[in-house]
């Protein structure tokens, strides 16, 4: 059968199958989370993937396959392992096994399994399981979003002025990033935003603002895998997403701001210094 946006109760399906599996996908991390972990390398010195990473990937990709064997599979450490990934038209499922793996890593209980569902290059569904706090975050397009099936919803802030402002320095060191990101870092600051975090998981910042516990987030350097998700989630919860330009989000251009409303998302992408990255 071919999908198309409009097949509302068939995406509804996807995401619920795509939940069960990201729940077991949850116990694999939870049990291999306080075991001792062996890291590799990837981009550079601080992008790291341990062999849970591959085994959960492995097991998603697996599953979803068995019961949508004409879909495509966008995932995080195939694209490391050199498989190609180009976004089409087909249902596509854009994974991330474990976001956060240097939480992982370092047993910081920050980490979670990103699916996101794009059907003719839309993004339709996302799932994120928070695991070690047992949220299980939801969404599909036109439905609104929820965390362990209860509704959620993003703050009112319009303005940066007292928000709570969530980004990372993400897994890149050169002087160019970081020269961006500390420049970023101190124009929010100079807003008389309350504060900045850093969860260290893309996907479980994204939750933050779409259950109003963060008013905004954004990063440069970040992966379509870690976006996927969490922008259906944060749209669905009310909230707005975009570019840091202020454009139309770009899910394969590795930038992504997410905000409470689109006031304060307008703000914040006219005080950031931007970056334009080599895209997915
Ligand atoms: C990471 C994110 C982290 C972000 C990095 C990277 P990984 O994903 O969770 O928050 O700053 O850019 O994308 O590598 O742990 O799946």
């Amino acid at each position: 059968m071919v999908l198309s946006t409009g097949d509302a109760s068939e995406i509804q399906a996807c995401a619920l199958f795509a939940e069960f599996v990201a729940k077991e996908a949850g116990e694999m991390i939870r049990r291999a989370i306080v075991a001792e972990k062996v890291f590799d390398l990837k981009s550079s010195v601080v992008d790291l993937v341990t062999e849970t990473d591959k085994a959960v990937e492995t097991f998603i990709i697996d599953s979803l396959k068995s019961r949508y064997p004409d879909h495509r599979f966008i995932g995080e450490e195939s694209v490391a392992g050199g498989i190609k990934h180009d976004l089409t038209d087909a249902p596509t499922w854009i994974i991330d096994p474990i976001d956060g793996t240097t939480n992982f890593v370092h047993t910081f209980p920050c980490v979670a399994v990103s699916i996101g569902f794009s059907v003719e290059k839309q993004l339709v569904a996302g799932i994120i399981f928070h695991v070690m706090a047992e949220e299980m975050y939801t969404a599909v397009k036109g439905h609104g979003a929820f965390c362990n099936g209860l509704p959620i919803k993003v703050s009112q802030a319009r303005t940066l002025s007292g928000a709570l402002v969530i980004t990372e320095v993400g897994s890149a060191r050169d002087p160019l990033r970081m020269d961006a990101f500390y420049k970023n870092f101190k124009a929010v600051l100079a807003t008389d935003a309350h504060g900045i975090r850093a969860m260290g998981s893309a996907a479980i910042n994204m939750c933050m603002v779409a259950r109003g516990a963060g008013d905004i987030c954004y990063e440069y350097g970040i992966h379509c895998w870690d976006i996927a998700a969490g922008a259906v989630i944060i749209t669905e919860a009310g909230g707005y997403i975009c570019d840091p330009t202020g454009a139309e989000l770009d899910q394969m251009s590795r930038r992504f701001v997410g905000g409470a409303t689109k006031e304060i998302c307008t703000q914040l992408c006219g005080i950031l210094t931007h970056l334009t990255l080599e895209r997915d």
